[in-house]
């Protein structure tokens, strides 16, 4: 249930549309892809287009990602024209919260519906991204590879005081989201405690947050990663547990957080250039990776699987008081007579 209020200042479309949405997941995480519908976002670069969808389109994101229609766990992703004739597609993902700079497991669903849809065929793509071009290949079973944007740790052994827990000791690393990565905890990753689990992480964003323990520019490290050894080897290399900005835990292990996690273990020496990294999701998804050096930079591939289930006409009512998403006070936020236009 989405109890975060619609932003205020949000506008509104002025009359009843329609978007075309292809929905998948990635190791249990979903994503739904917007394929026809959109309003225009102005052209020019990805940022831009993102900009524009931020400020004047929102309602899209609490639309689709929202009850009743749809589940805050989804990532939403934007189908855009690409800029460069090299590149097979642009997209901008979006969350619950807001827009989302990187997101593997959606990279991985959106080749999925590329091919459900037929305008793609196995072989090697270039994807453009807000955060920068991200080289994609389509494996002739479905299996989709990327190369993720640079990752890198930016801090070791981080001690935040959390209330309630203690001092919780992580690193802090740049996936294309930013992850806070702890090792040493007292947390059983079942996903019976998914509950408790998302309760354990979320004292630590706030934790993070409050304390002012960000990124190199002030970003906030908003994605919180728990590991586990896996009890059978013959099945991956370690298990983990993250809490996306939004309150939500990746059903699939995250494909920026694994990249976060493969920049942490090659800075530590633990993991060798173009080595096998396979990292368990709390649902007991894998995803496979390794990691390439180039100008002293480290680029994670992973690589995942994705299912399309589902393809849907969303229909947007303007008389519907609940048509943007369930919120609190969302009989008085979408109320049709207070809402402003946004065309
Ligand atoms: O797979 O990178 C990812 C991701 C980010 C947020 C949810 N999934």
């Amino acid at each position: 249930m989405l109890t975060r209020e619609l932003p205020t200042d949000m506008k509104f479309p002025a009359a009843n549309c329609q978007l075309q949405v292809i929905d998948s997941h990635t190791g249990g995480e979903p994503t739904r892809v917007i394929i026809d519908g959109m309003p225009d976002l102005g052209g020019g670069t990805i940022q831009d287009q993102l900009e524009c969808f931020r400020l004047n389109h929102d309602w899209i994101r609490t639309a689709l990602l929202s009850e009743p229609r749809g589940s805050e766990v989804m990532v939403g992703a934007i189908l855009l024209e690409p800029q460069s004739s090299a590149a097979t597609a642009g997209v901008i993902f979006f969350n619950n919260v807001g827009p989302l700079g990187m997101c593997g497991h959606g990279t991985i669903g959106l080749f999925a519906t590329l091919l459900y849809l037929g305008r793609i065929k196995p072989g090697e793509h270039l994807l453009e991204t807000a955060v920068g071009d991200v080289p994609v290949v389509l494996h002739e079973d479905g299996r989709v590879s990327l190369e993720n944007v640079a990752s890198a740790r930016y801090r070791k052994d981080v001690s935040v005081e959390v209330p309630e827990i203690g001092t919780v000791v992580g690193d802090i690393a740049w996936g294309g989201n930013w992850f806070f990565l702890i090792s040493d905890h007292n947390q059983s990753l079942e996903l019976k405690n998914a509950t408790a689990l998302t309760s354990h992480c979320t004292k630590i964003s706030d934790a993070l947050h409050q304390q002012n323990i960000t990124g190199p520019n002030g970003e906030r490290v908003d994605h919180i990663e728990l590991f586990v050894p896996v009890e059978d080897a013959t099945v991956a290399d370690s298990k983990n547990f993250v809490l996306c900005p939004g309150g939500q835990y990746d059903r699939s292990p995250c494909g920026t957080g694994v990249s976060g996690k493969v920049a942490c273990l090659a800075a530590d020496g633990k993991l060798a250039e173009s080595a096998l990294w396979r990292q368990q999701s709390i649902t007991g998804s894998v995803m496979k990776a390794s990691y390439v050096v180039r100008d002293d930079q480290i680029f994670p591939s992973i690589t995942g699987r994705a299912f399309v289930n589902g393809e849907t006409k969303i229909l947007i009512d303007v008389d519907d008081p609940l048509t943007f998403g369930i919120t609190a006070g969302s009989a008085i936020a979408n109320d049709t007579e207070t809402r402003s236009a946004s065309e």
